[in-house]
C-alpha cells in the first residue's frame, strides 16, 4: 500500500498527562456531568471534573485514537470525581488504558450486567475488550492521570450510559476509604 499518512512523534508529560502542540483539549466540568453523579446541587457547575488531551487522528478502523484524560481529585457529595463512561458505538472496538499518575479505578460493564473493578495506578495496563463500557474513578488526593489508546473508529455511545448507569458507583465510606457499592437506580 501507498501511506496516506505521515509518522509523527508528540510529547507527553508522564507526571501531568498533558500532551503537548496539536493535542485537542477539551475540559468536562460539573454541569457537563449533570444527571451522572446522585446528587450534585451542591458543586459548582464550573469546577473542572476533568480533561482530555487528543491526539488528532481520523476516525477510521486502521487507525488508533491516542489520548490522556486527567481526572482532579476530589467529591461531588459522596462520590468521587468520574468520568461519564461510554461504550464504544462500534461496540467490539477494544481499548488499552496505560496508567500514568494517581489512584484511580477502572469500573467495566456489559450489557448483559456483569461489571469488573480494576485498578489504575502509575504503570498499569488495563485491556478493555470491545462490548463493555468503561468508566474511571479518581480515589486519590492527587490528579489521576492515564494514556489511552483505542480504534480509531470506535466513537462513544453515552446515551445507553446515561440511560441506564452502571451497576456499582464508587463513593467515600463513613471511614473515610473508598467504598463500590451497587448501585440501586442501575437497569440492565
Ligand atoms: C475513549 C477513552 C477515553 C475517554 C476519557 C473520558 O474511548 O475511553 O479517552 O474518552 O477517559 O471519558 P468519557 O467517558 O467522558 O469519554
Ligand atoms: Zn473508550
Amino acid at each position: 500500500m501507498i501511506p496516506n499518512m505521515e509518522p509523527f512523534t508528540r510529547s507527553v508529560d508522564l507526571l501531568s498527562g498533558a500532551i503537548a502542540a496539536d493535542a485537542v483539549v477539551e475540559d468536562r466540568r460539573v454541569a457537563d456531568l449533570h444527571g451522572y453523579y446522585l446528587d450534585d446541587s451542591g458543586a459548582e457547575p464550573d469546577r473542572i471534573i476533568y480533561r482530555l488531551y487528543a491526539v488528532p487522528v481520523p476516525e477510521a478502523n486502521s487507525e488508533l485514537q491516542c489520548s490522556t484524560t486527567v481526572i482532579e481529585p476530589g467529591r461531588i457529595g459522596r462520590e468521587y470525581h468520574m468520568t461519564k463512561g461510554h461504550f464504544h458505538a462500534h461496540r467490539d472496538r477494544s481499548e488499552v488504558y496505560l496508567g500514568l499518575a494517581g489512584d484511580g479505578l477502572l469500573i467495566l460493564a456489559t450489557e448483559d450486567g456483569r461489571h469488573r473493578v480494576e485498578p489504575i495506578r502509575k504503570g498499569s495496563l488495563s485491556y478493555v475488550p470491545g462490548g463493555w463500557a468503561h468508566r474511571s474513578v479518581n480515589i486519590g488526593d492527587e490528579p489521576l492521570a492515564f494514556f489511552a489508546v483505542y480504534v480509531g473508529d470506535a466513537g462513544h455511545d453515552y446515551a445507553t450510559v446515561a440511560e441506564h448507569g452502571f451497576p456499582v458507583r464508587v463513593i467515600q465510606g463513613d471511614d473515610g476509604v473508598p467504598l463500590v457499592m451497587e448501585h440501586p437506580g442501575h437497569r440492565r
